[in-house]
């Protein structure tokens, strides 16, 4: 009996060191380091509340960095990540270019990064493990759908463009384009950034309406709900019935510009929908546990206008 005994004990040990691993991965807790663009908009807002939220509910140990929309301040957030050795790197790149020396050093580190938002462009595959975001370009193709089946094949349009340079600003431009380019009634007569803020949509949308143009522009394409809820102001401040003189079209679906359309002075809403918390984190979880993440999640999305808001559905949304 005793020459069997080793063999009897290394089950047992193999079995022990097991659970000791087990429980040491499973008791471990998980740190994300997540460069976020800012808050530039109640939407980038409720985006980070959803991964703040969804970290906390997790026990997932999150930390914070607030760009304040600048890329060098997301690099210097990426690097200060590395160093500090977290698990995964969350990013939510304010423009498309310029990532590919931190991503490599982060993969250097064996660190994987998750985009969550928006895209980047950079020169060789497997620089990020997984990219969370809506379809920006059917975005913009769903606002131009929604111009031609209920306004008509004549505009003059107005649009105000996102941040120069990042994906949803080239993207909902792509697509807008694409769904109008067959009517040549329909035209963009003036084009402009606001840069996703209100404040700066106002002031675009006030130069637009002191233009030679602006007797013809009948429709605003925004980029964003905030830059469109700037230029509102601007409208009614000129004199003219947002909604009715200018029919407002844009993107995000934020409940202000819910509020907007039930009252008629903004006419559609195409959503974007900012609350990536739980994809994202069920992205890291698998990570974690030596899973094959997915490389590309995109969350549900849907067009709203007077037609399918009320003030119950506005009450029930939750950004
Ligand atoms: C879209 C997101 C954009 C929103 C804006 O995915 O990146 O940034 O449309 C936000 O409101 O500023």
């Amino acid at each position: 009996m005793k020459k069997y005994l080793p063999l009897l004990i290394l089950p047992l040990l193999l079995l022990v060191s097991c659970k000791k691993a087990a429980e040491g991965e499973s008791s471990k807790t998980i740190t994300v380091g997540f460069s976020q663009i800012g808050a530039e908009s109640d939407w980038r807002k409720a985006s980070t509340l959803s991964i703040k939220e969804e970290a906390k509910k997790r026990g997932i140990e999150l930390k914070f960095s607030d760009a304040q929309q600048k890329q060098e301040n997301q690099l210097k957030a990426i690097r200060a990540f590395i160093a500090q050795g977290v698990d995964v790197i969350a990013l939510a790149p304010v423009v498309t270019t310029g990532w590919d020396d931190v991503l490599k050093e982060a993969r250097a580190a064996n660190i994987p990064v998750i985009l969550i938002d928006r895209r980047v462009d950079v020169s060789e595959d497997g620089l990020y493990a997984c990219y969370i975001g809506a379809d920006c370009t059917e975005e913009g193709r769903k606002a131009g759908r929604w111009l031609i089946e209920n306004v008509g094949k004549q505009a003059g349009i107005a649009e105000l463009v996102g941040t120069v340079g990042s994906g949803p600003a080239v993207e909902r431009k792509k697509g807008f384009e694409e769904a109008i380019k067959g009517e040549p009634g329909l035209k963009i007569i003036k084009s402009q950034s606001g840069d996703f803020t209100r404040s700066q949509g106002k002031e675009v949308m006030e130069q637009f309406l002191k233009s030679p143009e602006r007797d013809q522009i009948n429709v605003l394409y925004a980029h964003n709900d905030d830059m469109a809820l700037g230029a509102i102001q601007a409208i009614e401040e000129a004199g003219k019935k947002p909604g009715k003189d200018i029919v407002i079209i844009s993107c995000d679906g934020v409940k202000e510009i819910f509020r907007q359309i039930l009252a008629g002075k903004a006419n559609c809403t195409v959503e974007c929908n900012p609350m990536v918390g739980p994809y994202l984190f069920d992205v890291v979880e698998t990570y974690m546990r030596g899973e094959t993440i997915p490389p590309r999640v995109i969350p549900h999305e849907d067009v709203f206008d007077a037609k399918n808001i009320t003030q119950e559905v506005i009450d029930g949304r939750s950004y």
